[in-house]
């Protein structure tokens, strides 16, 4: 196990390609510019500095050795009121190119804020009183947790960036706070102002005794729950001659793949330019992948439960909150980490080391036939490339683990843990909404919704898409042994007929193709999208406030022309945005779809019915999805894979 000598991908030599990862030598000369520019006055805060990807077609045509223009947009909160200023800046001609002021939106909660809204709670009398009314006296162990509000008509959401911020009690600092709800309180706080606006307790409210807290606790760290099992051997993965893959700056390359490293605070790992080697000539394939929003809505329509509504992506940010990596732990094998760099709230870089993690793994067999006639045997081993990052948003977290197999298959694995946000009951009692998990303790049903953008470009941007499905025949002349069914394919010609659903009894998929590209066999080459893993869409009613605000989570499949500010299903800032705006916005004008640059949106996950196995943190549970080659290849492309052993693999049985 060692771990790859770094190469220059995250310090600061300047990018050789315009889709370079950012370098804090760039964050530096961004902030050197805004600060010029006077733009960063006082209590000024940077939300992001973030590339200015340069458009598909500038993309498309530079070439090694040509000039890189790199841009940077940026994000900057002047003060309280919900006035945002939205920057590009050219670091090349060192300037300001574009502004723009927006009024009436908010960030993604700000880290800063966030801090400050904890100590405006523990100061507060009220806050204080609620915790007395539950025993609580000693602040020492109290846990504060603030969430993104939504948008419930409550006085406090007005004209404010406000977090809901709930509370937990821990017996110690390495505790688990979440053993211990201290139910019934939720204290609305002015974020820009540091300022408590209202404490809610239900108990002093409705006068009725407070929901006790719970007392047992529920660590699991191994000085915790021992004793620890002692029969596990140990398994050592070794690549005597190092992995397969090469990268080079941002460029990834590993068997006939190759795709560009790219980073977002709030999508994080982002894929570029994803193409395959065929006979020398790289085919395109997806533009961009990314996560562009993600949704956790509860099902709990009481009010201590039902406003919880987080948009981990939008208003918490994926690519803020990857944490490091750890070699042997978090990642097993030949591993190459890059470093990714972001901007602090002040505008200077912030750089996570071991980000994103990137190595092989043998997948099994890939494939395999025992001739019975003549006894040959023919197998080959499957193997991968995985390019991963973890973010720890709150109490839980979300991997996202991009694989590449022999095969021409891309899958995007989310493997969801840590620990679920529960709720405390009476002693004794248990909720229709949600799991005991522990004697006071339960764990509301809720949903994680992921929407990928899948920004294709199947040999080139003239694309289309069709729905592909199993087609049963009538009982007719034509089905007299009333067997048959078939493949059906219905194009989707414009953005009202392309938000779909999932269909498992039908085999349903959506296939892109390039009906100007041939394969060998006459037909236009493809690649599909597979719901191979969960994809539920939203359970909350279309007169909720979470369908409005996530609207992408409505319908499994979206589909639109590609524009380059088309980026977040839910459009560029949804804290406490009332909704409407992203997929369902763009998507009124019910734009063609046909052989032109396809976008597609997929919406996935997970629809957590809790278990007591679940508690105190959660064995890992996947979701994901499948993009496979259809007729994009003439046949198996994994036939020049060699055998592990060919001795031994092409004995007679
Ligand atoms: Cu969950």
């Amino acid at each position: 196990m060692t771990e790859v000598p770094a190469d220059d991908v995250a310090d600061d030599a300047p990018p050789a390609h315009p889709l370079g990862l950012l370098t804090a030598a760039e964050v530096t000369a961004a902030r050197q510019i805004l600060e010029a520019d006077g733009v960063l006055t006082e209590g000024a805060v940077v939300v992001h500095v973030v590339l200015h990807e340069p458009e598909k077609a500038v993309v498309a045509a530079w070439t090694a050795g040509d000039p890189v223009e790199r841009r940077v947009r940026v994000l900057v909160v002047p003060g309280p009121e919900l006035t945002m200023i939205e920057l590009v800046v050219s670091l090349g001609q060192g300037r300001i190119v574009e502004r723009n002021v927006i009024e009436g939106m908010r960030p993604a909660l700000l880290f800063g804020e966030s801090f400050g809204a904890i100590i405006a709670c523990l100061e507060h009398p009220d806050y204080i009183a609620a915790l007395a009314r539950r025993g609580i006296t000693d602040l020492e162990g109290v846990q504060i947790d603030p969430w993104p509000a939504g948008v419930f008509g409550y006085a406090a959401e007005q004209d404010r960036r406000i977090a809901r911020c709930i509370s937990f009690l821990r017996d110690g600092p390495g505790d688990n706070g979440y053993a211990r709800p201290i139910e019934g309180v939720i204290v609305h706080v002015d974020l820009g102002r540091g300022e408590v606006i209202e404490v809610i307790d239900h108990a002093q409210r409705d006068d009725v005794a407070p929901v006790p807290v719970p007392t047992a606790g529920a660590r699991y760290g191994a000085d915790d729950v021992g004793p620890l099992r002692t029969d596990l051997r140990p398994i050592s993965i070794t690549q005597p001659e190092g992995p397969s893959f090469t990268v080079e700056g941002n460029l990834v390359r590993w068997q006939k793949w190759s795709l560009r490293l790219g980073w977002d605070p709030y999508e994080g790992l982002v894929l570029h330019q994803i193409g395959y080697d065929d006979g020398g000539r790289t085919r395109s394939i997806l533009h961009r992948a990314s996560i562009s929003e993600m949704v956790v809505p509860y099902g709990d329509p009481g009010e201590a439960q039902g406003w919880k509504n987080a948009f981990d992506a939008g208003e918490w940010g994926l690519g803020r909150m990857t944490q490091p990596l750890t070699l042997g732990c978090d990642c097993l094998g030949e591993i190459h980490y890059v470093d990714v760099t972001m901007a602090d709230e002040r505008g200077r870089p912030w750089v996570v080391p071991n980000a994103i993690c990137m190595h092989e793994e043998d997948a099994g067999i890939g494939w395999k036939h025992v001739d019975l006639l003549s006894g040959t045997h023919e197998v080959r081993r499957s193997r991968r490339l995985v390019i991963s990052h973890i973010a720890t948003v709150g109490n839980y977290e979300y991997g996202f683990y991009w694989y590449f197999t022999l095969d021409g298959n891309i899958q995007l694995e989310v493997k969801l843990t840590g620990i679920m946000s529960p709720q405390a009951v009476a002693p004794g009692s248990s909720s229709p909404f949600a799991t005991t998990v522990a004697d006071g303790v339960v764990a509301p049903v809720h949903q994680h919704l992921f929407c990928a953008r899948l920004d294709f470009d199947i040999d080139g941007t003239e694309n289309r898409i069709e729905e592909i499905e199993a087609e049963v025949l009538p009982l007719d002349g034509d089905n007299p042994w009333a067997n048959g069914f078939r493949e059906r394919a219905s194009l989707l010609s414009r953005e009202s007929e392309a938000q779909r659903e999932t269909c498992a009894a039908t085999s349903r998929r959506w296939r892109v193709t390039n009906p100007a590209v041939r394969n060998g066999l006459g037909s236009p080459v493809g690649y599909q999208l597979v719901p191979t893993m969960s994809a539920p869409t939203l359970l909350a009613r279309p007169e909720s406030s979470v369908a409005r605000r996530a609207g992408f989570a409505t319908h499994n499949l979206w589909a639109t022309p590609h524009r380059p500010e088309e980026r977040r299903a839910a459009g560029d800032y949804p804290n406490q945005h009332a909704g409407g705006a992203g997929l369902p916005e763009w998507t009124a004008a019910d734009r063609d779809l046909v052989d032109t640059d396809v976008v597609v949106w997929y919406t996935f996950g997970v629809t957590h019915l809790p278990r007591p196995e679940d508690w105190p943190v959660m064995p890992v549970e996947y979701t994901g999805f499948l993009l496979t080659p259809f007729g994009f290849f003439d046949r198996n492309p994994a036939l020049d894979v060699p055998a592990t052993d060919a001795t031994h693999c092409h004995e007679p049985t």
